[in-house]
């Protein structure tokens, strides 16, 4: 028995079909960890969803940034554009309901006590430590299960609040809790989040730093398990970062890590 940690695959099942065939993932004794982004920008988002639901009880996965926008334009909150998004499938799909339940029951977070490691799909906000963000994801995860859950849609998308502040509420607490968990790369020494810088490291913006190097950041006794930021190319690997995006659809790879030993794999996506 093994637990593989699987980056972001956007649609890509045929580099993932590929990478489980490499590590031999066998579905009657393995488990799947995934960072989310199952969908979009690739060209089989309704094929990956598909697969995951069917091996659903040995895999574990967080929501990302893609996946909850491709939610909220299948429920009519967000429109579709075709020179964004590659769903189509999805939203045509005769089993679209049963897959879009299925992902709204999907976690924001996770973490295994056992082994010690946490996966999220971008990271932590610098003031939150392990039991003040699992109780924010699971705000986020009740209002996706709940009746507020299309206007939750409808309010998802815009950069504001750009700091924390336990005095948030509605929409706007909302809004803050999934940035951080879905879209954070930099933000400063306060904690204030900057969501426009996509590049590497070395890119940050004056004043920004990537939000795993804030000094004094709660979570950084946890080992924790993240993707959405391909520019990183895997290269934070550990002692307690684990980048596992390494931008398999934009011709990069995707890469797994196995939890027990720490071993890497990955397969070229070209
Ligand atoms: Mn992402």
């Amino acid at each position: 028995m093994a637990t593989y940690a699987i980056g972001d695959i956007q649609g890509c099942y045929d580099f993932l079909m590929r990478l489980l065939e490499k590590i031999h993932f066998d579905e009657t004794k393995d488990f799947l960890w995934l960072t989310g982004d199952l969908v979009n920008r690739g060209p089989d988002s309704l094929k990956t969803l598909r697969f995951l639901k069917s091996i659903e009880k040995r895999m574990i996965c967080v929501l990302g940034n893609h996946d909850l926008g491709m939610l909220a334009i299948a429920r009519e909150q967000i429109p579709f554009d075709p020179k964004h998004h590659t769903f189509r499938d999805i939203l045509e799909a005769e089993d679209k309901e049963d897959l879009l339940i299925w992902l709204e029951h999907q976690p924001l977070l996770h973490h295994d006590p056992d082994s010690g490691f946490t996966l999220v799909h971008a990271g932590f906000h610098p003031k939150w430590d392990l039991p003040l963000a699992l109780k924010l994801a699971k705000e986020l995860e009740d209002t996706l299960k709940g009746t507020q859950k299309l206007e939750f849609y409808a309010h998802l998308y815009g950069n504001e609040p750009d700091n924390w502040d336990p005095q948030l509420s509605g929409f706007d607490r909302l809004r803050c809790i999934v940035n951080c968990f879905t879209r954070l790369r930099f933000c400063s020494a306060e904690g204030q989040l900057e969501f426009h810088t996509k590049e590497a490291t070395e890119k940050a913006p004056t004043g920004f730093m990537p939000w795993f190097e804030v000094p004094n950041r709660k979570s950084e006794n946890l080992k924790i398990i993240f993707g959405h930021w391909a520019a990183l190319q895997g290269k934070y690997r550990g002692p307690r970062l684990f980048a596992l995006d390494t931008g398999c659809v934009w011709g990069g790879s995707l890469t797994a890590m196995r939890l027990e030993d720490g071993a890497f794999f990955s397969t070229p996506c070209l």
